[in-house]
């Protein structure tokens, strides 16, 4: 990857709408998409790259005026499928989107901690709701969520995809989520 210094490696990307990311468990388990288009690696291939604590996660958004605004987060790791892939982020949190997953303080969205949901594993924190049926996309959801990059490209329902700052799909013309050692 251009970005930064290099070294990064891509656990998410989204190009355009031709790739669904309303999967289910099983899919996010093993990544669906190609490396060069629209992907997901994986949930075990970004526990085991980020098993040991060590690593950065950048998440950036390409906007329709052809913006890209950003954020790194320090610290970023995912557990195993026994612990349902449990997201462990930490800060600081720097960029130009501002913070939408550490929301330290606010126990609705704050998504540090959360197991990953998808629509046949309800593992999220809204009792009676599946966020991920609700939403149309695996994540790691609590009730629900302020940052979610993997939702239906179909701009009415994909809401919030990073809250406040772009708060429809209607203004995403691609994602990327990145991660490196440190
Ligand atoms: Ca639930």
């Amino acid at each position: 990857m251009e970005t930064m210094d290099g070294g990064w490696t891509v656990i998410q990307k989204r190009l355009d709408g031709g790739l669904s990311f309303d999967r289910n468990w099983t899919e996010y388990k093993n990544g669906f998409g190609e490396p060069e288009g629209n992907v997901w690696i994986g949930n075990d291939v970004i526990h085991q790259l980020t098993k040991e604590r060590n690593s950065s996660l950048y998440v950036s958004i390409t906007l329709v005026n052809g913006s890209k605004p950003y954020e790194l987060y320090e610290w970023f790791s995912v557990s195993n499928e026994e612990d349902k892939y449990k997201l462990f982020l930490g800060g600081p949190a720097t960029g130009t989107l501002g913070d939408g997953m550490l929301k330290i303080g606010n126990s609705y969205v704050s998504l540090p901690g959360m197991s990953f949901t998808t629509s046949d594993k309800d593992n999220d924190r809204y009792d009676g709701v599946n966020c991920a049926v609700d939403l149309k996309g695996g994540w790691w959801f609590n009730i629900c969520h302020h940052a979610f990059l993997n939702g239906p490209w179909s701009p009415q329902n994909w809401i919030n995809p990073w809250y406040p700052t772009i708060q429809t799909g209607a203004d995403i013309r691609g994602t990327i989520m990145m991660i490196k050692r440190h």
